[in-house]
């Protein structure tokens, strides 16, 4: 049976688990990202890049043990994961211009299916989504990709994981845990 993220009137909190960035990688990221001369939508501040790994939405602060259990539960790929983002991509949808890996390591799908899994029965609505890793440079960018001076190329290795809070725009980590 299906869970409640949330009951009504408790506490609550809007969360994402995210790949996070070093400060360094998002410097490079954010230094690249300024040769592009985009001048519409709203550029994420630097310092808040990441790879969002599911949406969980508003969650009740009474349930934060159990979504932990479940996620820390599920088996995790060995780290680092390596990825790199070397492809600028607009989404028309989602209004984003965001990086993509070309090739997405098959244990970061699987792990990420795993979770969607393990979370379903908490009530997680984008458990159904399929995954599709990226870094999100802008939001609500409505052209198609601008010309790149420098093709993108960052080689991410990421060693851990993060259970983020997002609160008048910033992002602050809740729980964080190694990869295997
Ligand atoms: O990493 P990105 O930018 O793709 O778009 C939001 C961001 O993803 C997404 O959660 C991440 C941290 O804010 N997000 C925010 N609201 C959302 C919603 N209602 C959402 N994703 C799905 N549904």
């Amino acid at each position: 049976m299906r869970g409640e993220l949330r009951t009504p009137g408790e506490p609550f909190k809007r969360l994402f688990i995210a790949l996070p960035c070093t400060e360094q990688q998002c410097r490079a990221i954010g230094k690249w990202r300024s040769t592009l001369g985009i001048t519409r939508g709203r550029p994420v501040p630097a310092a808040n890049f990441h790879l969002t790994l599911m949406f969980l939405g508003e969650v009740g602060v009474s349930r934060l043990p159990a979504l932990c259990d479940a996620m820390a539960a599920v088996p995790r790929p060995e780290g680092p994961l390596r990825l790199e983002l070397d492809r600028l991509v607009a989404w028309h949808r989602a209004d984003a211009l965001v990086l993509e890996p070309t090739q997405t390591p098959v244990a970061l799908r699987q792990w990420v299916y795993a979770l969607q899994q393990a979370l379903l029965p908490l009530g997680v609505e984008d458990s159904v989504r399929e995954f599709r890793a990226h870094l999100t440079l802008v939001r609500d960018y409505p052209g198609d990709v601008p010309e790149t001076p420098e093709p993108p190329a960052f080689r991410l290795n990421i060693d851990d994981f993060v259970l983020f809070e997002s609160s008048g725009g910033r992002y602050k980590p809740i729980a964080q845990w190694p990869l295997a």
